[in-house]
Parts: structure tokens; C-alpha cells; sequence
């Protein structure tokens, strides 16, 4: 049976088919993934008002894609105070967010508490705001750094008000490029065991993945079908976010850079090949926002969020410091043809706009 009739009787794709989805031209891959997207979501696009936190930029791992991480080629290290954190959430609060995505780097030097601790200051002072933060290569590093299992640590995060975990650290799965651009620091069948605990305690995550950078085509695919394999058995991921590589200010060496189709490609394939993942984000920060709404023919029903300040991908390159303002947003997902909808961290719709 050919790929186009198993898509038709809505047969789930193996990892043969999938790596030929990259052989159809793209507008009948886009076709393909749309008619996924309207049949599950309709014109819907989905955003957050979020703000993004990164307290500190001093890092134990060295992963060479990275230009964030003091360690590496960022010249300026910080750590926050708890107090700067939480002014930042009073001022953010005035912009009526609803979630605060809080992702540190691994730093040795501040003791368990200092990540645990602010959790707790941000929900006694601010109950109604959802906290997602640290990633699987977080709670890793906690992990290793205070002699603790996985499950108490996420223990000590649900203890502490943290209310959902964000995709960070997937990166590639395939273990030689991971060895590659991230040796050291959480493998790949750690990142799936930590996600299969948090999900196994009753909450919900998302999942990325880095592309664009040495990983192929076959890597991604496998990336892809790793997650699909787990949410079969947990049904805790929200969303799946293709992140695209920023080149700039990091060691990687890389030649060749992704073209807008083969980006979109991808978006395209996740969604199809992601049957079990209701979301597809298409992470404007590292897509572009043009590819971003663009991806959203492509089989993206989500944007992400307004985000407010952003340091990881922008220091690599991505435009996005200073997030992007409400209303450009919205206007943006109207003036391509769909409706944008405010939703809370879990997927509950907020407002139409
Ligand atoms: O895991 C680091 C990535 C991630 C680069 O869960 C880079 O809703 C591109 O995971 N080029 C952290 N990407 C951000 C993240 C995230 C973002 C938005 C939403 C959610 C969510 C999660 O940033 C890291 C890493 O893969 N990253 N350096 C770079 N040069």
C-alpha cells in the first residue's frame, strides 16, 4: 500500500514511510498535514501571554550549539535573586500574563533551594500563575548535583507550585549526534524516563526537538517516533516544538543551513506523523515569524506566546529579545485567514480574539 492510501484509511506511518514523506513535493505535504490540523482544530491558532525567565546563564554542560551559557561564548554571567525574579512577574502581571516559562542553565553554584525556592514565592504571591519550568536536563543536573532520584526531585517541584514542564533539552535523540552536540549531559533515554515519570504523576509537558544543525533527515523522523512511542503509553505531551538551529556565537560547525521548505517540511511531517500529540507549536522565535504563520498551513495550530523577554535562541541569533507585543500578534494570526485564540499552559481556551 502506498503512503498517500495509508494516510487515507488513517493508518499510522512506520519509520520506512516516514522518511519517504520527505520525497512528496511540498504542497501536497502541506495539503496532507492542513486537512490534520482543520479536522482537529479548525482555523484555530492558539497563543499564550507568557513570559519567558531565564535566571542564570552559568552552566556545569557545554553543548556546542549553545551560545547562551556564560561557560561558553557569552561574556556576560548573571544569576538573578529570587527578588528580581519576582519583580519581573509583578511588572509582567500588569500585562495580564497567565504563565511564567522559567529555564535556567546547570549551575553548580547556587544550591537546590535557589531553583526550588522561587517556585514556591512566585505561587504564594501570584496563585493564579501557571509556572512551567525546568527541563528534563534540569531536573538531570539536580539530580546528579544533590545525589537525589528523578522521582524526588519531581516530587520537590509539584511541593514547590511547579504545574507543568516545558520540552527543553530533547535536543536530537539519535545518540551519535547527541554525543556530538550535547555529550555529558541528560541522554536521550533519560530525557524520555524523566518525562514518563512527570507525566506518570499526573501532569502534562511538551516536547522539542533542535533541527537544522548535523542531524539528517532520518534523525529527525526518529526523533519524532521516539515521542510518538511514549505518548502512546503516557498521553502527557501537550505539544511537539521543531526548533530551529541559530547559527550564531556558538561552536558548531555547521555548512549547510535549512531552507524555508525543508523547514516546513518538517512542521508538516510532525503533524502528520504525530497522531497522538494534539499540538504542533511552530515556535516563532527560532522559525521566523513569517515561516511561523506561515506554518500554520503546514499543520501548526500554535505560536507559542508573546513571551516578553527571550535570552537563549537570541543569543544565537533569533530575534526575539524583547517578545512580540499582544496585538501585533493577534493581528498577525487574523490577517492570514485564521482565528487566533487565547489559551491557557494546558490548552484550555482563555478568549477568541
Ligand atoms: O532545549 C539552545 C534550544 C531550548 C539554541 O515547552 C536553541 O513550550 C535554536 O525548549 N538555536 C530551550 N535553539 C527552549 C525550549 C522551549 C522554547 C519554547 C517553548 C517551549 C515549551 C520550550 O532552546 C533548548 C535548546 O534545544 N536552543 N540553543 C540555538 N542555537
Amino acid at each position: 500500500m502506498s503512503i498517500l492510501e495509508k494516510l487515507k484509511n488513517k493508518e499510522r506511518l512506520s519509520y520506512e514511510d516516514a522518511i519517504k514523506l520527505y520525497d512528496l513535493e511540498l504542497f501536497e505535504l502541506a495539503e496532507i498535514a492542513n486537512e490534520i490540523r482543520l479536522e482537529k482544530h479548525g482555523k484555530k491558532t492558539y497563543f499564550n501571554i507568557n513570559r519567558h525567565i531565564n535566571p542564570t546563564n552559568i552552566c556545569k554542560d557545554v553543548c556546542q550549539f549553545c551560545a547562551y551559557s556564560a561557560s561558553r561564548k557569552n561574556p556576560n554571567p548573571y544569576t538573578m535573586s529570587h527578588e528580581q525574579i519576582l519583580d519581573i512577574v509583578e511588572n509582567s502581571k500588569k500585562n495580564d500574563i497567565k504563565e511564567v516559562h522559567i529555564v535556567s542553565a546547570h549551575n553548580p553554584d547556587t544550591g537546590l533551594e535557589w531553583y526550588l525556592d522561587v517556585f514556591r514565592k512566585i505561587k504564594n504571591k501570584f496563585p493564579d500563575i501557571h509556572v512551567k519550568a525546568l527541563t528534563a536536563a534540569e531536573i538531570h543536573f539536580l539530580a546528579q548535583e544533590y545525589n537525589l532520584t528523578y522521582e524526588q526531585i519531581i516530587e520537590k517541584m509539584i511541593e514547590s507550585g511547579v504545574d507543568s514542564m516545558p520540552g527543553g533539552g530533547a535536543e536530537i535523540f539519535d545518540e551519535k549526534v547527541r554525543k556530538r552536540i550535547c555529550g555529558g549531559k541528560v541522554t536521550s533515554q533519560q530525557w524520555l524516563d524523566i518525562h514518563k515519570l512527570w507525566h506518570k504523576s499526573g501532569h502534562q509537558s511538551n516536547a522539542t526537538m533542535l533541527f537544522g544543525h548535523v542531524e539528517n533527515r532520518e534523525h529527525r523522523i526518529d526523533h519524532m517516533l521516539r515521542l510518538r512511542d511514549l505518548q502512546d503509553e503516557t498521553g502527557g505531551f501537550n505539544a511537539f516544538i521543531p526548533l530551529v538551529y541559530q547559527k550564531e556565537n556558538n561552536f558548531l560547525k555547521v555548512k549547510d543551513f535549512l531552507t524555508g521548505q525543508e523547514i516546513l517540511k518538517t512542521m508538516a511531517i510532525s503533524r502528520i506523523l504525530l497522531d497522538n500529540i494534539p499540538h504542533i507549536k511552530a515556535y516563532w522565535v527560532t522559525s521566523t515569524i513569517k515561516l511561523a504563520l506561515l506554518a500554520q498551513e503546514f499543520g501548526a495550530n500554535d505560536l507559542d506566546g508573546t513571551i516578553e523577554r527571550e535570552s537563549i535562541q537570541s543569543a544565537a541569533g533569533a530575534a526575539s529579545k524583547h517578545g512580540m507585543p499582544l496585538s501585533s500578534f493577534v493581528d498577525l494570526i487574523k490577517n492570514t485567514g485564521f482565528d487566533p485564540v487565547e489559551r491557557d499552559s494546558v490548552y484550555n481556551e482563555v478568549k477568541a480574539w
